[in-house]
């Protein structure tokens, strides 16, 4: 297997710029920055960097609202910035993947600009334009995920314009024939700069229903909140007309092949819709996208039994398909407060994010999730985020994921010499990873031992996958490569716990950086959040 495209297996870190660190001071991340600390990303021993947006943007949704796609904002530095980024990075052997969002434009990008002005100017069908209903209310009941109709009035074309974020994220209008042709476009200008891949941002929502038919409503049980509160009136719909609609294939086909025309390029999708594991299902393989993740392993639910449940069912949906996993990212609860008791020690976090790094599938790893790092408190007067501001205080919004890396034991933690648009936590100081490099059991350092030792093992990159049943909170993963097979036993709870398992000749691996488990008198022995690895030489 090691002529496998790098891509499969890997371990991809993402950065969110505006918190990673400040070079020059206005409190806010940039690229410079992020070229100072590649020796840190690249010694935790991840394959490649995913950097989320720094493009051109009047900053409404923080670099989710692109006014220019081929540019760098000011505040994040230059395109020459960029590219002394893609060399360093490169040198130390990391690849680099840069997010694009094809599916939504700034309402301050120029395209937009022109659209909005005219019902016949030539960016005029660019976005998605519709006449009010008789009653002057939106032509139908599509809702905007960060709050209220998904429609937003414009006087001058005495039209509404279709928002799936914020209003001020127009969504583009891609059965316009001249707009995916302009999403591949800007790919193929990142393309030529040198970039190993794309994290698609928003991938399902590129299309929507022609006829713009309502979405109908959803049954009380079948409610889900991913991060909203499950009676809000978005958790009431089925999302079916505004997204994942079936012409999105042909224009992944097309994406594909300009990929291809690159050598080892990869697309990683991020698939947002209802029904994501079938969604990712469907956007994933030969002439698709090479690999997708979804929110399924983000939200609050964490058993066992879930995780389970949600990993032997994204498998059978897609046996052949490669997934990628995240827990954490800039959208979501850090995961240790979200999946560990308050009292939990540090190395809980470590042992979530090898559980991510155990299944099939490459994983992304969020900046500061090597830390243990847990959600900041950011009081309602600091927040940022439109969406916190909005929810308060059924959601309190993504910014308790976005605060600053904490560095080292200095005034704002080495982040910057300002002050930082959001604010570090107390809790986050003695974290920091300066302090965590002099601790050998850091949750910094437990997380670079254990991605060494993954390293070794083929069947954890690239072997297929069993779970096991098991009786709450243990998780029992069984990778297989041939004649690699590695077992792995997750003790998700904080107990000690047992689990009686004949597995015929073992060995132990005791150099994977987590407390460790044991066999003993028939069964395998477990200290609290705790995880057995092994060899077996035959499967179970
Ligand atoms: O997220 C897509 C998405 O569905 C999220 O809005 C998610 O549901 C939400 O953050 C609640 O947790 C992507 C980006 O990751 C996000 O940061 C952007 O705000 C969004 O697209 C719009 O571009």
């Amino acid at each position: 297997m090691s002529d496998a495209p790098w891509w499969r297996g890997a371990v991809i870190y993402q950065i969110y710029p505006r918190s990673f660190q400040d070079s020059d001071g206005d409190g806010v991340g940039d690229l410079p920055g992020i070229i100072a600390r590649l020796d840190y990303v690249a010694s935790l021993g991840v394959d490649a960097i995913w950097i989320s947006p720094f493009f051109t943007s009047p900053m409404a949704d923080y670099g989710y609202d692109i006014a220019d796609f081929c540019d760098v904002d000011p505040v994040f530095g230059t395109l020459a910035d960029f590219d002394r980024l893609l060399e360093k990075a490169h040198a130390l052997g990391l690849k680099v993947l840069i997010d694009q969002v094809p599916s939504h434009t700034s309402n301050q990008h120029a395209w937009f600009e022109e659209s909005r002005r005219s019902r016949d100017n030539p960016k005029a069908d660019w976005y998605v334009w519709a006449d009010p209903r008789e009653d002057g209310t939106p032509p139908n009941n599509w809702l905007s995920i960060f709050g209220g109709p998904a429609w937003q009035w414009e006087p001058r074309r005495s039209q509404y314009y279709l928002h799936n974020f914020l209003p001020e994220q127009p969504d583009l209008n891609f059965h316009h024939p001249e707009v995916p042709d302009a999403a591949l476009g800007h790919l193929r200008f990142w393309l030529d700069r040198g970039v190993d891949g794309f994290r698609l941002d928003s991938i399902n929502f590129c299309f929507h229903d022609r006829q713009l038919r309502d979405n109908p409503a959803k049954p009380a049980d079948q409610r889900v909140g991913r991060g909203f509160s499950p009676d809000s009136p978005y958790a009431y719909q089925r999302h079916l007309y505004n997204n994942t609609r079936p012409e999105n294939l042909p224009f992944l086909k097309r994406l594909r092949a300009l990929l291809d025309a690159y050598p080892d390029r990869v697309a990683l999708g991020e698939v947002s819709s209802e029904d994501s594991l079938a969604t990712m299902a469907e956007y994933t393989g030969d002439g698709l996208l090479h690999t997708s993740y979804s929110f399924e392993l983000l939200s609050a639910e964490h058993s066992a039994r879930y995780i389970r449940g949600t990993v032997g069912a994204l498998e059978r949906g897609m046996p052949h398909g490669w997934p990628c996993w995240a827990i954490s990212n800039h959208d979501s609860m850090r995961v240790r407060t979200r999946w560990a008791e308050p009292d939990a020690p540090d190395h809980v976090a470590s042992l979530f994010s090898a559980l991510a790094c155990t299944l099939r599938g490459s994983v992304c790893v969020y900046q500061g999730e090597e830390l243990g790092l847990p959600e900041a408190d950011v009081p309602f007067e600091a927040l940022r985020d439109p969406y916190g501001i909005t929810f308060w205080p059924d959601s309190k919004g993504r910014d308790g994921c976005r605060t600053p890396m904490p560095w080292r034991d200095a005034r704002q933690g080495g982040f910057s010499a300002g002050t930082p648009w959001l604010p570090l936590d107390t809790r986050h100081r003695r974290l920091n990873v300066e302090a965590q490099e002099g601790e050998a059991g850091s949750p910094l350092n437990r997380f670079r031992r254990f991605l060494h030792w993954r390293k070794q093992r083929p069947a954890m990159k690239w072997g297929d996958i069993r779970l096991l049943d098991a009786p709450e909170p243990l998780l029992v993963i069984e990778r297989r490569l041939g004649d690699d097979i590695v077992l792995a036993v997750f003790n998700l709870g904080g107990a000690p716990a047992n689990l009686p398992l004949a597995v015929g000749s073992a060995r132990v691996c005791d150099d994977h950086g987590l407390p460790g488990g044991r066999f003993e008198n028939g069964a395998i022995r477990l200290p609290a959040y705790g995880v057995l690895f092994a060899e077996l030489d035959l499967p179970l």
